[in-house]
């Protein structure tokens, strides 16, 4: 089953992430009727948008009336929050308005990206009555994201994931107004999307794996795909091939990367930062070349991810010529990088994204970074590795970041994390999950859920509008979505999940 619909107990009072401003209005609630007429004064927002509200409101009344659904782009769109210095420094053009009348839902934004998560809380708003009817209260929302870039890190190269459970996966990041899928498509145990100018990493490296995990990859064709279905969900994929560090697939595929030219062995255990690339073997460049346009070419934004993390054996001149080889050629294909903090020594190109994760570590090349110019994507492992074991008895996952459940995922400020790094330098949030030892969906959502809806609120949801107590109230009713969805999900201390 590629896409989950259901009926969700996720109602008003447990909106996730929590919209800047619900205001609720006396009435007759907005019976959700089974067919749907879409209107717009723009033919291309009708025609891209009414899967998408089709979807949201699935499982409506059985009647010949039609639920009403007006949709409009506004060029002029203007959030009230934009006043708000506080949360925002400028207009959102991901900001949306929704009006829920007795006769229709209205959600005028000033972007596509603005129209997706005014459905995703149309589609929260939707309420099962007793007699099983559908239905949403009159209200009216205005919203604003505190961060553009809201996303989750993905390791299908330790374990693969299949495009049905990354179908999924997306669902999940829509519902929770989360815009980017990073994935991480090579590493030292398995090499998961084609390149056509280099077939032997897929034929070779495809079926290898972590311990435990699961191999396989996909075609340009099957990554194309899931491209597509993530922008029908408003959630952009952004690709990352992992080098000059971790890429053991690689080498294993190409003896040719190798000074002596013979290929290595494969390898399916758990240590990082072993692996390397060569400046000095002819061959480094063409690799370089051939993976970063493939990752270009393949991207579902303008964002290329050039990895360069935990590169442990590489020579540090070496390292920073081998960054910039791999940024370069992003940026010569009109993408900008995104790339691991470690890189941001290696003079990337103006308006980089470094992304902060190592969270026990000097916060001095941080603050130079900033210093740079570069904006800053903030995946600390302590809060964000959904990875990291919740407690010690979670049976997947791993621990060296510290162990953490919801709570800690959820009290934390992004600019207020580390010193020299502050609001206006960060473009998001992302969190990670690496897959070494995670080896299932199951085991996937159950680390995910519910941290991720945390996190999804950290990254929406300005800092003096939300608090523990009441996310706390509003994340149990989620369990029904998760239950319906049949995701797998983790009951969490602090929570009255009955
Ligand atoms: C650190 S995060 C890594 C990954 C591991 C992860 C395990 C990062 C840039 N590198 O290679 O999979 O820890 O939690």
């Amino acid at each position: 089953m590629a896409t989950t619909d259901y009926d969700e107990a996720v109602s008003i009072d447990n909106l996730v992430p929590q919209p800047l401003s619900v205001s609720k209005v006396e009435g007759p609630h907005l019976p959700v009727h089974q067919q749907l007429l879409l209107l717009s004064s723009d033919e291309t927002v009708k025609n891209r948008f009414s899967d998408v509200v089709d979807r949201a409101l699935v499982g409506g009344n059985p009647s010949d009336q039609h639920t009403v659904v007006e949709l409009e782009i506004d060029r002029h769109f203007h959030s009230v929050f934009s006043a708000d210095v506080n949360e925002l420094k400028q207009p959102s053009d991901q900001a949306y308005h929704l009006e829920i009348l007795a006769d229709r839902a209205k959600i005028s934004a000033p972007s596509e990206a603005g129209v997706f998560h005014g459905i995703a809380t149309l589609r929260q708003l939707v309420e099962t009555n007793r007699d099983r009817s559908l239905s949403i209260p009159q209200c009216v929302v205005d919203d604003s994201p505190r961060y553009p870039w809201r996303g989750l890190s993905m390791d299908v190269a330790r374990s693969f994931y299949p495009v049905d459970e990354i179908k999924r996966l997306i669902d999940v990041l829509g519902f929770y107004r989360l815009n980017v899928l990073h994935m991480h498509l090579s590493d030292d145990q398995g090499w998961r999307l084609q390149v056509p100018g280099l077939p032997r990493l897929t034929e070779l490296s495809g079926a290898t794996s972590s311990d435990g995990g699961r191999g396989g990859f996909y075609t340009t064709k099957q990554f194309a795909d899931l491209v597509e279905y993530g922008r029908g969900r408003g959630v952009a994929l952004v690709p990352e091939f992992d080098s000059p560090g971790h890429t053991n697939a690689a080498a294993h595929a190409y003896g040719e990367l190798m000074p002596d030219g013979e290929p290595v062995p494969s390898y399916s255990g758990i240590e990082v930062g072993f692996s390397k690339l060569y400046p000095e073997v002819p061959f480094t460049k063409e690799f370089l070349m051939e993976i970063i346009n493939t990752a270009a070419e393949q991207s579902g934004n303008g964002f290329v991810h050039v990895g360069g993390d935990e590169a442990l054996e590489q020579d540090i001149e070496d390292y920073r010529l081998l960054v910039r080889e791999a940024a370069g050629n992003a940026a010569a294909n009109g993408k900008k990088v995104v790339a691991w903090q470690e890189a941001a020594t290696a003079q990337l190109p103006p308006g980089s994204v470094v992304q902060f994760w190592k969270t026990h570590h000097d916060a001095a090349p941080m603050a130079q970074a900033v210093k740079d110019g570069y904006k800053v994507l903030m995946s600390p492992a302590s809060r964000t590795y959904f990875d990291m074991k919740y407690s010690p008895e979670t049976e997947a996952g791993q621990e060296w970041a510290g162990m953490f459940e919801l709570k800690q995922a959820y009290q934390w400020d992004p600019a207020k994390f580390v010193p020299g790094v502050v609001e206006g330098d960060i473009v998001g949030v992302e969190g990670g999950i690496w897959t070494e030892k995670i080896h299932t969906f199951d085991q996937l959502t159950y680390m995910l859920l519910p941290r991720l809806a945390a996190m999804a609120e950290v990254a929406w949801t300005g800092q003096s509008k939300r608090n523990w107590d009441d996310f706390g109230k509003r994340i149990a009713g989620h369990k029904e979505y998760w239950e319906a969805a049949g995701l797998n999900w983790h009951p969490s201390p602090g929570v009255n999940w009955a």
